[in-house]
């Protein structure tokens, strides 16, 4: 059974006209990143993961397994593992094969994701309690009596990285709420590093992550009867090391004017769209986003190249 709650009706993919419209007239213009995410943009970003250049996947991947036994250690038995945007919940069987895990509340927008990964969970870990909840995690969301002893947050795949640092700091004070005192957080997150390998990462050869940013635009054209015209954009991400962040535009090849929701928005040539930010971080700037999220940061590991990071919070 699927357990709807209070946050359940703000499902991210079906963002809401005035809010694509706010982005759209605001200077710079921008566009919810919400909308990457329909069928077609979800499975962009899976084929994203198994690039060659982009190494995040499968780096936090590798360093979940590493550092799974220290896991183990730390948290002790009973725990109650809640994920917050579980999708397709492949990272966390690891988890689940080598932590204590009784409960798993797997948080997700998607009834899809949801049943799909509910299925195969308890196929392949028959003791364990499955309770999927639909709701948007990036809101407070009820989780119910605790069945175990500890509650461990878990946030794979960087996505923290696309908050602002601000916007980061309060999930994770939410998110520390939710869990309560003694609860821990496993976080994933991409670290600063050469800026060519960041560029790499979001300019890929295949042209898979310009397909993906495209995307946006073709979803607003479904969704919301816009007329965008695709081969009349531009991808272009680039790293900012100011900000230490890979910011994504959509660059208008020309004048032009298109209309989204009844209204027309005259773009000039070369005026862009930022679609997402990608936040990279240093240790010790993690060390503070921690801290400022209500939480104390006891592990840090990362790989031998030091290309992404895990670890380990406590509230
Ligand atoms: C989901 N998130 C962590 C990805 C990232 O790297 O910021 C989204 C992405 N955008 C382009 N490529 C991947």
């Amino acid at each position: 059974m699927i357990h709807k709650t209070e946050a359940a009706t703000a499902a991210p993919e079906s963002s809401p006209l005035h809010a694509i419209l706010d982005g759209l007239r605001a200077n710079p213009r921008t566009l919810p990143a919400a909308l990457f995410y329909d069928d077609r943009g979800s499975k962009l970003f899976d084929a994203i993961t198994r690039l060659p250049e982009y190494y995040q996947t499968r780096t936090e991947r590798a360093i979940l397994e590493d550092v799974a036994p220290r896991l183990l250690e730390d948290l002790g038995d009973s725990l109650e593992l809640v994920e917050f945007g579980a999708g397709s919940a492949e990272k966390t069987e690891t988890l689940l094969r080598e932590l204590d895990v009784q409960t798993y509340l797997p948080i997700d927008v998607s009834e899809y994701y949801l049943e799909t990964s509910a299925e195969r969970l308890r196929g392949r870990f028959p003791d364990l309690q499955v309770r999927p909840i639909l709701a948007d995690y990036t809101r407070p969301v009820k989780l119910g009596p605790m069945g175990a002893k500890t509650r461990v947050g878990f946030f794979p795949g960087g996505t923290i990285g696309n908050y602002h640092p601000e916007g980061a700091a309060a999930f994770l004070r939410r998110a520390s709420a939710m869990l309560g005192p003694g609860g821990a957080f496993i976080l994933g997150a991409d670290l600063l590093k050469d800026p060519a390998r960041l560029h790499a990462a979001y300019n890929d050869a295949a042209g898979v992550t310009a397909e993906f940013n495209l995307n946006i635009l073709r979803h607003l054209n479904e969704s919301h009867g816009a007329d965008f015209h695709l081969d009349r954009w531009y991808h272009h991400a680039l790293f900012d090391p100011k900000n230490a962040r890979i910011e994504m535009h959509l660059v208008s090849d020309r004048e032009q004017v298109v209309e989204v929701g009844g209204e027309r928005f005259e773009f000039d040539a070369f005026e862009s769209i930022w679609t997402e930010s990608s936040y990279k971080y240093s240790e010790s700037k993690l060390r503070r986003l921690a801290r400022a999220g209500d939480f104390e940061c006891e592990e840090f590991w990362t790989d031998p190249d030091r290309l992404f990071s895990v670890s380990l919070l406590r509230v």
